[in-house]
C-alpha cells in the first residue's frame, strides 16, 4: 500500500521560510489552577519547538461565559491589536479550540490562530521518521481536523439526509469529511500492517526471552540519556521537547554478565492529545508488556509532583500500574546539595502525608549526564533482574543434549559438569521456564542475592 506524504507537513511555516512570529493566549481558570504558569511557560517551549519565535503572551484572567470565543470581548481587542503591533503571525491558545471558535477568533483579530494540541501535533509531524511514526502522527492530525469541520456550522452541513445530499450537490463539509475519512481508513489499515510486522519481531524477541524495562517519562527528563549512559548506545537525545518518538531497544549488559533490555519511549506532556495517545497506543503499549518500568523524572524542574502525576496517569490508563516501577530522579547536577536535600525531603514527607508510593519505595537519585547515583541503579536493576530467576541444578541425560542449548538460550549457565551417563548443569533460569526443565531439576531455590 502507498501512503502519500503527510499533507500537514511543515503547516506552519511562513513562505519565505522564516521564522513565524507567535502571541500566546492563556485563560486562567479554576481547574487549570494549579499548573497555570508551568503550562504557559511550556506552550512557550512548545511554540519555540514548532519554529516560532514567541513576541508576547495575553492573559485572560476571568472565566468568560460566552462560547463563541473562549475569551472577553475585550481580550480579543488586545488580541488583535497585539498582532498588528508585533506583526504577529500566529495566535497560539493554551486551551482546546473549536473548529467554529478557531474561526470566530480568527475572523476577529484578522490572523491565523491555533491552539495547543495543533502545536503539539505538528511539532510531531517534524519529528517523525519513521514510517510507523509519520503515519501515527498523521491519523492524530486527521482526526483533530476532522473533529474540527463541525464548527462550520449547520448551513453547510447537508447530512441531515433526505434528497439531494447526496452526488454532486453534496456540501463542501461533507466531502471534506468524506476525504478524511478515507484517508484515515487508508492510515489505519497501514498501522494495522506495522502492528502485525512487530507482533512477528516481539515473538522472536520473547524467544529471546530477555527481561525488558520500558524507560517511561515526561518528555526532556532524559530518558535516552539515561539509555545511552547505561548502553553505551548513541540514541538521539536533544533539549527539546519530542526529541523520541519511535520505540528504540538497547542492551544493557549488569555487573553479572547478564543482558537485560531498556526500551525507549515517546515522552509525555500535560494535556497530551487525546488523538496522539490514539494514534500511538499500540507503541505505547509496549509499556504494558515489559517487565518493569524506569519512570524517569526530571529533578531540576518546580512542577515535580505535577509532571508524575500526568506520567502515571497514562501508565494507570495503558494498565501498566501493577508493573514494578524503579523512580528515577535524573539531573541531580543541575542542583546544589542543599536544594537536592529539600527536594528528597519535600517528596518524602509528601509520600507520608498523603501514603504514596515514595514512602515506601526506594528512589534513585542521579544524574545521566555525570553518571552520578548510576552504578547503585544498576545494582537495583540486576538485583531485581536476579529476582526473576531460579537457582537450579539439571540432571541431563546424553540422548537431551538439546536442553542444553535452551538453557544457555534462556538463562545463564554457571558450571557444567559431564558425569558418566548425565550431565550436571547448574543454571539461572526464569521462572517462566522453570516447567519446560522441570522433567531435569534435581534442585531448585530461589537466587541467594535477592
Ligand atoms: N544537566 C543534565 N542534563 C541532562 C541530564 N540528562 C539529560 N540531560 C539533557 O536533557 C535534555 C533532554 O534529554 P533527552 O535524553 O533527549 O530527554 P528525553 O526524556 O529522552 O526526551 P524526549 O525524547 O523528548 O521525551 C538533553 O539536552 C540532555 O543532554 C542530566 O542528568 N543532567
Ligand atoms: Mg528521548
Amino acid at each position: 500500500m502507498t501512503i502519500r506524504q503527510n499533507e500537514f507537513e511543515n503547516v506552519n511555516m511562513r513562505e519565505d521560510n522564516k521564522l513565524e512570529k507567535a502571541l500566546l493566549v492563556g485563560v486562567f481558570n479554576d481547574q487549570s489552577d494549579s499548573g497555570f504558569e508551568a503550562s504557559l511557560a511550556e506552550l512557550s517551549e512548545l511554540a519555540r519547538a514548532a519554529g516560532a519565535i514567541v513576541i508576547g503572551q495575553v492573559i485572560q484572567r476571568h472565566p468568560v461565559s460566552d462560547p463563541a470565543f473562549l475569551v472577553g470581548k475585550g481580550k480579543i481587542a488586545e488580541i488583535a491589536e497585539q498582532c498588528i503591533t508585533h506583526e504577529a503571525d500566529l495566535v497560539i491558545f493554551n486551551d482546546e479550540l473549536s473548529g467554529s471558535q478557531i474561526r470566530n477568533i480568527e475572523k476577529a483579530v484578522s490572523c491565523k490562530v491555533i491552539d495547543r494540541t495543533f502545536l503539539i501535533l505538528d511539532i510531531f509531524a517534524r519529528r517523525a521518521r519513521s514510517h510507523e511514526g509519520k503515519l501515527q502522527v498523521e491519523l492524530a492530525q486527521q482526526q483533530y481536523r476532522l473533529s474540527r469541520l463541525t464548527g462550520l456550522g449547520q448551513s453547510l452541513s447537508r447530512l441531515g439526509g433526505g434528497i439531494g445530499t447526496r452526488g454532486p450537490g453534496e456540501s463542501q463539509l461533507e466531502s471534506s469529511r468524506r476525504h478524511i475519512n478515507r484517508r484515515i481508513s487508508v492510515l489505519r489499515k497501514g498501522l494495522q500492517a506495522i502492528v502485525k510486522q512487530r507482533e512477528q519481531s516481539r515473538k522472536r524477541r520473547l524467544d529471546n526471552e530477555l527481561l525488558i524495562f520500558a524507560v517511561v517519562g515526561y518528555t526532556n527528563a532524559g530518558k535516552s540519556t539515561l539509555i545511552n549512559r547505561l548502553c553505551d548506545s548513541d540514541l538521539h537525545a536533544a533539549d527539546q521537547p519530542f526529541a523520541t518518538l519511535d520505540p528504540s531497544v538497547r542492551r544493557l549488559l549488569l555487573p553479572d554478565k547478564t543482558d537485560v533490555l531498556l526500551v525507549d519511549t515517546v515522552g509525555l506532556i500535560r494535556h497530551l492529545p487525546h488523538q496522539l495517545i490514539d494514534a500511538f497506543r499500540s507503541t505505547l503499549e509496549e509499556i504494558t508488556r515489559a517487565d518493569a518500568i524506569l519512570e524517569v523524572i526530571d529533578c531540576s524542574q518546580e512542577d515535580l509532583t505535577s509532571r508524575l502525576t500526568v506520567v502515571d496517569e497514562l501508565i494507570n490508563e495503558l494498565g501498566a500500574a501493577s508493573l514494578p516501577r524503579f523512580y528515577v530522579f535524573n539531573k541531580i547536577d543541575l542542583l546544589t546539595k542543599s536544594q537536592l536535600r529539600e527536594k528528597q525531603d519535600s517528596l518524602t514527607s509528601e509520600g507520608q502525608r498523603n501514603g504514596s508510593i515514595f514512602s515506601r519505595q526506594p528512589l534513585h537519585w542521579v544524574s545521566a549526564e555525570t553518571g552520578e547515583g548510576l552504578d547503585e541503579l544498576e545494582q537495583n536493576i540486576m538485583m531485581f533482574a536476579q529476582n526473576q530467576m531460579l537457582s537450579v541444578k539439571l540432571s541431563i541425560p546424553y540422548r537431551e543434549m538439546s536442553t542444553l542449548h535452551l538453557i544457555h538460550r534462556y538463562g545463564r549457565v554457571d558450571s557444567i559438569n559431564y558425569q558418566s551417563d548425565y550431565i550436571e548443569v547448574s543454571a539461572h533460569i526464569r521462572y517462566s521456564h522453570y516447567q519446560l526443565l522441570r522433567p531435569f531439576v534435581m534442585l531448585a531455590e530461589k537466587c541467594e542475592e535477592m
